[in-house]
C-alpha cells in the first residue's frame, strides 16, 4: 500500500506528540482532537483498512485494544469510560488509509454517533 502521513510520524519524518511506544505499535494525540483527549492508536505494519486484515493481523488487531486499555487506565479515564472506534472507508469517515484505533474520552459521548448524511439502507 501507499505510504501515508502515518508512516511518516512512524518514521520520525513529521512530529507528533506521542504518549506510547512499543514493537508492534504507536499511540500520539490526534491533531484534530474531537473530545479532550483523543489519542490515536496505529500498528507500525500498515494496513489500509479494516477490509485489508487478515487472520495473521488477529494478534495485532487485539494488541492495539489492550494498549487502548492500558492508556485508558494509566491516563486516569478508565473508570468513567471511553470510545475506541476504527473508521472504515467512505461511509465509515475513514481519511487515512492506515488502520488506526481512535481512543475518545473526557467527555460523555452521544449514541448514536451523529449523522449529517442519508444514505440507502444496505
Ligand atoms: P480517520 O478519519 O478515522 O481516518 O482518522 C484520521 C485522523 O488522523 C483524523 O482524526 C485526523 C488525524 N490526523 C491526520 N493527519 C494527522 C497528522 O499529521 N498528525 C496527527 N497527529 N493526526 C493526524
Amino acid at each position: 500500500m501507499a505510504d501515508t502521513i502515518f508512516t511518516k510520524i512512524i518514521n520520525r519524518e513529521i512530529p507528533a506528540d506521542i504518549v506510547y511506544e512499543d514493537d508492534r505499535c504507536l499511540a500520539f494525540r490526534d491533531i484534530n482532537p474531537q473530545a479532550p483527549v483523543h489519542l490515536l492508536i496505529i500498528p507500525l505494519k500498515p494496513i489500509a483498512t479494516l477490509n485489508d486484515m487478515t487472520e495473521a493481523d488477529r494478534e495485532l488487531v487485539g494488541h492495539l485494544h489492550l494498549v487502548a486499555a492500558k492508556l485508558a487506565q494509566d491516563m486516569g479515564f478508565a473508570e468513567d469510560g471511553y470510545r475506541v472506534v476504527m473508521n472504515c472507508n467512505r461511509d465509515g469517515g475513514q481519511t487515512v488509509f492506515h488502520i488506526h484505533l481512535h481512543l475518545l474520552a473526557g467527555r460523555i459521548m452521544g449514541w448514536p454517533p451523529f449523522t449529517d448524511h442519508a444514505k440507502a439502507p444496505v
